[in-house]
């Protein structure tokens, strides 16, 4: 299955299942390049629309210095998909329409003074990039502020790793955390 809907965990959080190594929340498995390279904002084939279930994350190291190619497609509809990371603010580096290239389209990268934010609005039918260093480490989610598309699965969440030391780690909750 290559179109995998983000399923969040129904007994766990993620950063519990992350803290405390519970096993069979999620995996670590979320490709970094797309499993199936197509046309993605041309006629897609219907074969490609068909979505599975997952709770894939994506594992970086501490202090890793990330990019990301967020690509529209025309599945269904072509959209603009307001794309919010929590955890960080990142640099937009680029946007544009079509499908990256990455040959040409890093011409157009604004590594002087790329805004930041918290929040990409990727382009109808084209493309963004961002940039951020992996400095907080937990589980954190990004996902399309659309709310109906959160639902449907539009969304996918980094593992952090932590660092050496106390402050590169995460905490353990405090005793008295209320159970709900
Ligand atoms: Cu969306």
């Amino acid at each position: 299955m290559n179109n995998v809907s983000f399923v969040l965990p129904k007994n766990f959080s993620l950063l519990q299942a992350h803290q405390q190594g519970i096993p069979g929340v999620f995996t670590t498995d979320f490709p970094g390049t797309p499993p199936v390279k197509f046309d993605y904002t041309g006629n897609v084939s219907r074969s490609l629309f068909q979505p599975g279930p997952g709770t894939k994350l994506y594992k970086l190291k501490y202090g890793s210095r990330v990019q990301i190619v967020i690509q529209d497609t025309s599945i269904v509809t072509p959209e603009n998909h307001p794309i919010h990371l929590h955890g960080y603010d990142f640099y937009i580096i680029a946007q544009g329409f079509g499908n990256f290239d990455p040959k040409t389209d890093t011409s157009k990268f604004n590594l002087v003074d790329p805004p930041l934010r918290n929040t990409v609005g990727v382009p109808v039918n084209g493309w963004a990039v961002i940039r951020f260093v992996a400095d907080n480490p937990g589980v954190w989610l990004m996902h399309c502020h659309l709310d109906v598309h959160i639902n449907w699965g539009l969304a996918m969440a980094f593992l952090v790793e932590n660092g050496v030391g106390e402050l590169q780690t995460i905490q353990p909750p405090p005793p008295d955390l209320p159970i709900c």
